[in-house]
């Protein structure tokens, strides 16, 4: 089962349960965002209901007339956690020439590398375009793992999540990160959120990604959560430390899966991203914001 934020027709974006290739609303829930100001025994059970009335047959939708949107909205925000994986120290050591010191000291450290990622209203969904930004060389897709809590810090469900990324722009100087990870078309999450109480082992998933270029694999390569050097759970305390998320949040919990250096997007290509028991997100690179609204 998946909770998904979504469209029929010309309708307003509805927040619904999809089970199988069907879909139903969630009664009196009108946006993820206020679902995720919930706490976590009233979301379940509210699914459960749902599922409950399934055999009634009465206001489901097949999956073929519906849009599935990001599944975040509102006061949703998205943040991610950095260098949580041995490949991505590895590979940020690589293309930061004079700071790479500083992604061994944090990958080993007891404080994590949290940042800010995106509004809600500016995450790409299933199918959107995604931007690799006009004034940078070297542009990766990473492919992750990403939680979503509710307002309590609770684990709701998981999701994924491609935080896009200047790789150019932050081996330059790792304070130009803001400008490397948040821009416009740089996060893509979906398709729905796998609630957290259907997943037996978040750290058993394997993940993929492939970039299809002209028809043809430009790049492919496949990892494991086993690898997350950090818990949900740690990253999720550092995170509400001091912070509040009346809306709930998306937590994404770093890449373990980067292209070797030369490697770069470019417009047109597909990047497909598939999380084991989470299901598979795809989305298509242009080049520049002029482009992503084109
Ligand atoms: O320190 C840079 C960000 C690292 C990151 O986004 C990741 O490891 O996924
Ligand atoms: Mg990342």
């Amino acid at each position: 089962m998946q909770l998904i934020r979504y469209r029929a027709g010309d309708g307003a974006p509805q927040v619904g349960v999809l089970d199988g290739d069907q879909v139903r609303a969630l009664p009196g829930v009108g946006t993820m965002a206020e679902l995720l100001g919930r706490p976590a025994t009233w979301i379940r059970g509210a699914c459960e209901t749902v599922l409950a009335g399934w055999g009634t047959g009465a206001g489901g939708s097949s999956l073929r007339r519906i849009s599935v949107l990001a599944p975040v909205d509102g006061g949703t925000e998205v943040w991610a956690a950095g260098v949580t994986y041995e490949r991505s120290m590895h590979a940020r050591v690589q293309e930061s020439l004079e700071s790479a010191d500083i992604y061994d000291r944090v990958y080993t450290a007891a404080r994590p590398e949290l940042f800010f990622k995106s509004a809600a209203w500016r995450v790409a969904g299933p199918g959107d375009r995604v931007n690799a930004r006009a004034d940078s060389q070297v542009d990766v897709p990473e492919p992750e793992l990403a939680a979503v809590l509710n307002a309590d810090g609770d684990v709701i469900g998981y999701t994924i999540c491609n935080d896009m990324s200047s790789r150019s722009i932050e081996g330059e100087n790792p304070l130009y990160l803001p400008q490397a990870k948040i821009y416009l078309g740089s996060c893509a999450a979906g398709p729905g959120i796998r609630p957290a109480w259907e997943l037996d082992d978040p750290y058993g998933l394997t993940i993929e990604m492939t970039i299809r270029r002209g028809g043809e694999t430009a790049w492919t390569g496949q990892a494991s959560t086993a690898g997350l050097r950090r818990t949900v759970t740690e990253l999720a305390a550092f995170l509400f430390r001091e912070d509040e998320f009346p809306a709930g949040v998306v937590l994404s919990t770093g890449t373990s899966l980067v292209p070797d250096l030369p490697f770069t997007l470019a417009a047109g290509d597909e990047i497909r991203i598939s999380i084991s028991e989470i299901g598979e997100l795809v989305n298509h690179v242009v080049r520049g914001k002029a482009a992503l609204r084109g």
